[in-house]
């Protein structure tokens, strides 16, 4: 098995838009420590083709989104600055293979925090700002099924974010009760709250810290990281209008 072959077809197909089978088909003992190598291998080949790091995302914190993919441990990953969608704008579908979006809380910190033993309350005091966001996932695999592996290694399907303008650090006791409702086309298809991140979206932070502290790296001040999707992912096409409301803001975009 190849790493870098691996990470150049995934990459590929991001590009593309022509999705991949499922790694774990053609390797059947592909590990999580090769999947791991992959996504770090893609990251690099990203660099050279000169994308910058917009941030970290965990995935698979909610039990709605490991229903939603049957995979039942939660996962990290990384965002690109080119992936970014501008708020209440377009998102373009060039190159799209079947696009899903789902509403997130956003965090950045004032500074890197570094595992192993991060706590919450070190998440607490390093916190600079809590935001609505919303992701977009796009598995680069055929029919959007795959294994904990081959998500992995697929950089958590991380295909797009959005994050808003409103920091809800005032409300920081409220947050993980705050009613979220996702619209498509002006129907209601989702409607959720931040609690059903593990309890606490901070605590995703946390595990964040402490995936990459395994791995002898630090959670950097300053960068946009996503707590996972709260509720299942909904999947859009071309000419579809999608809002994510909460209280305090919208965040919408139409597929075109
Ligand atoms: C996997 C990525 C999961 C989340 O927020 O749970 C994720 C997927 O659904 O394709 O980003
Ligand atoms: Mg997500």
């Amino acid at each position: 098995m190849n790493h870098q072959a691996i990470a150049e077809m995934l990459r590929k197909a991001m590009l593309t838009g022509n999705p991949v089978t499922q790694i774990s088909k053609t390797f059947p003992n592909f590990s999580l420590k090769d999947a791991t190598k992959v996504q770090d291998l893609g990251f690099i080949l990203a660099q050279e083709a000169g994308e910058i790091l917009a941030g970290y995302k965990m995935g698979l914190t909610s039990r709605a989104k490991q229903r939603d993919v049957n995979v039942f441990e939660p996962i990290r990953g990384y965002m690109l600055r080119s992936s970014e969608i501008p708020k209440q704008g377009f998102l373009n579908m060039k190159a799209r293979i079947h696009p899903r979006v789902e509403p997130e809380v956003a965090i950045v910190l004032k500074h890197e925090l570094r595992g192993p033993g991060v706590t919450l309350r070190d998440v607490l005091k390093a916190l600079d700002g809590v935001y609505p966001a919303l992701e977009i996932v796009d598995s680069r695999y055929e029919g959007f099924i795959f294994k904990l592996e081959d998500v992995v290694a697929d950089n958590t399907s991380a295909a797009g974010f959005m994050v808003g303008r409103v920091n809800l650090m005032a409300q920081l006791d409220e947050l993980n009760l705050l009613g979220i409702t996702v619209r498509k086309n002006g129907a209601i298809v989702e409607t959720g709250a931040p609690a059903a991140v593990l309890g606490d979206p901070l605590l995703s932070v946390m595990s964040l810290a402490n995936s990459l502290g395994a791995e002898s790296q630090g959670l950097p001040g300053g960068v946009v990281i996503l707590t996972g999707g709260i509720t299942q992912s909904v999947s859009f096409a071309k000419g579809d209008r999608i809002e994510v409301e909460w209280p305090q803001e919208v965040l919408s975009f139409t597929a075109e």
